[in-house]
């Protein structure tokens, strides 16, 4: 198996490590969605472990014992990757599923499902700095170049999973009230509040000490410690645990630090002409 190389299914760009064609048709044409399905769907770096983490301990009423002994991948698998289909066949439901799909690639079946849908979103800017940084030592994705050269890649879509702008648009549409939408800055701003939202769409009710436990259990310092979550148990092959920590600022606005004036301003020029007639306003706007 090459390593650090993309191959595109129906145009969207993917790693050749760790995904096949054949596993892709099977999960977008044959899978079969169940209504008490809760699906995690995300562009990639825009919080979807956080997430994750939260839904694992909505659904235990708070208590940390599951997430901390179950690694993230046998609790919430990747259906598109090879090994995450597996895991998602032979989950007994209910069952916790993720994916970065975009909306075009995603089961066929959704369409006769009453399974949940969490879309969660991200700052652009910061999920290119989350993208960069993860890619010097994710071993499936490509180097990422210069920033100046990955600020290119980024709004040109030549990274996993394609454009961002087309991503968001192409789930944004999905209006039914089995699909909720939430960003990492409102996680962020105001977790509890979220928490119990989030808790609302699944129709799970917890007392003010088991939010608070949701609350304190998710955050960055303890999900950082947290083997079963931080990606310290992801084999060397896949990740070079000495150049970098997945678990790595956990912060809005850490764009700021890394784009250029120009680099950030050639960005909010294409994002203005991607995004315009979307007629939402996002936390980041
Ligand atoms: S992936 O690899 O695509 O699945 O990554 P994803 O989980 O979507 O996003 C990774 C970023 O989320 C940050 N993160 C958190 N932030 C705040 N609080 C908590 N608990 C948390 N858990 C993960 C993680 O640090 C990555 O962001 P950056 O900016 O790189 O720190």
């Amino acid at each position: 198996m090459t390593e650090r190389t993309y191959f595109t299914y129906k145009g969207i760009p993917l790693p050749t490590m760790g995904y096949s064609e054949e596993s892709l048709s099977y999960m977008e044409n044959e899978f079969q969605l169940l209504d008490d399905d809760v699906v995690t769907v995300s562009y990639p770096k825009s919080g979807t472990n956080w997430m994750l983490e939260i839904l694992g301990l909505i659904w235990h009423d708070g208590d940390p014992s599951w997430v901390q002994s179950v690694l993230m991948s046998d609790r919430s698998p990747w259906i598109e990757t090879a090994d995450g289909l597996n895991v998602a066949l032979n989950y007994p439901p209910p069952r916790f599923l993720t994916t970065h799909l975009p909306f075009q690639l995603f089961p066929k079946s959704f369409l006769h499902s009453k399974c949940k849908i969490i879309y969660v979103m991200r700052n652009p800017k910061d999920v290119l700095v989350s993208h960069y940084h993860f890619a010097k030592f994710f071993q499936p994705l490509e180097e990422p170049g210069t920033m100046e050269e990955f600020v290119e890649k980024f709004l040109n879509g030549n990274v996993i999973y394609g454009s961002w702008f087309d991503h968001v648009k192409g789930w944004m549409k999905m209006n039914r009230p089995n699909v909720f939408f939430i960003s990492y800055e409102e996680l962020h701003q105001d977790l509890r509040g979220s928490v119990k939202r989030i808790c609302y769409f699944l129709g799970k009710e917890l007392d003010s000490h088991q939010l608070d436990e949701v609350v304190k259990y998710a955050s960055f310092q303890i999900m950082k410690d947290n083997k079963m979550s931080n990606f310290s148990q992801i084999p060397e092959e896949y990740m070079n645990h000495k150049k970098g920590k997945f678990m790595r600022k956990g912060i809005c606005g850490d764009w700021k630090n890394h784009l250029t004036v120009a680099q950030s301003e050639h960005f909010d020029h294409v994002y203005q002409e991607k995004m315009q007639g979307v007629g939402v306003t996002f936390p980041w706007d």
